[in-house]
């Protein structure tokens, strides 16, 4: 890519137009955003968090956010590209039930290694407690992240080997909405 210009090509409308659920105008409009929180057109895992941030003033979204950074940046190279930026979004939006499942497991799956063990899933309750915790009224079932994710796997874990697949999460998701929810964060914003 060239020199970094506020509006997108034909070209480059085009395919993300294929590739997301957003039109034209609203392409152009996140671009724009992008550009402008982002010169560069890149982002970094520092300026991610900011921006995160942004969204929840109130937590701690520090450790959260760079989970999902992991999962925004697909090519892993360390920045996040519009096109990164504007498909994570596209799915986490729009993305059909199955889309965001897929996005959701990622996220849960740290290393990336086809399962979502124990601990795994503990660090990612744990980050968004930290970030949201202090807002919300939790049960007594799920007062800690420990608590939780026992939980999630006494409901998810349908082998019992203490590890969830696509397959188990996908199901036991149907179970409980709210684990794909948590993951909803741009809802009021697109
Ligand atoms: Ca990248
Ligand atoms: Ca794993
Ligand atoms: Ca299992």
């Amino acid at each position: 890519m060239g020199k970094a210009s506020s509006k997108l090509t034909q070209e480059q409308v085009l395919e993300l137009q294929r590739c997301t659920y957003f039109d034209k105008k609203e392409l152009q409009q996140w671009y724009k955003g992008f550009m402008k929180d982002c010169p560069s057109g890149l982002l970094n895992r520092e300026e991610f968090g900011r921006v995160y941030k942004q969204f929840f003033p109130f937590g701690d979204s520090s450790v959260f956010s760079d989970y999902v950074f992991n999962v925004f940046d697909t090519n892993k190279n360390g920045t996040i590209d519009f096109k990164e930026f504007i498909m994570a979004l596209s799915v986490t939006s729009r993305g059909r039930l199955e889309e965001k499942l897929v996005w959701a497991f990622q996220l849960y799956d740290i290393d990336n290694d086809g399962f979502i063990t124990r601990e795994e899933m503990l660090q990612i309750v744990e980050a968004i407690y930290k970030m949201v915790g202090s807002m919300i009224k939790l049960p007594p079932d799920e007062d800690t992240p420990e608590k939780r994710v026992n939980k999630i796997f006494e409901l998810m874990d349908a082998n019992g080997d203490g590890r969830l697949d696509l397959d188990e999460f996908r199901e036991g998701s149907k179970k409980d909405p709210t684990i794909i929810q948590a993951l909803n964060l741009y809802d009021n914003l697109v």
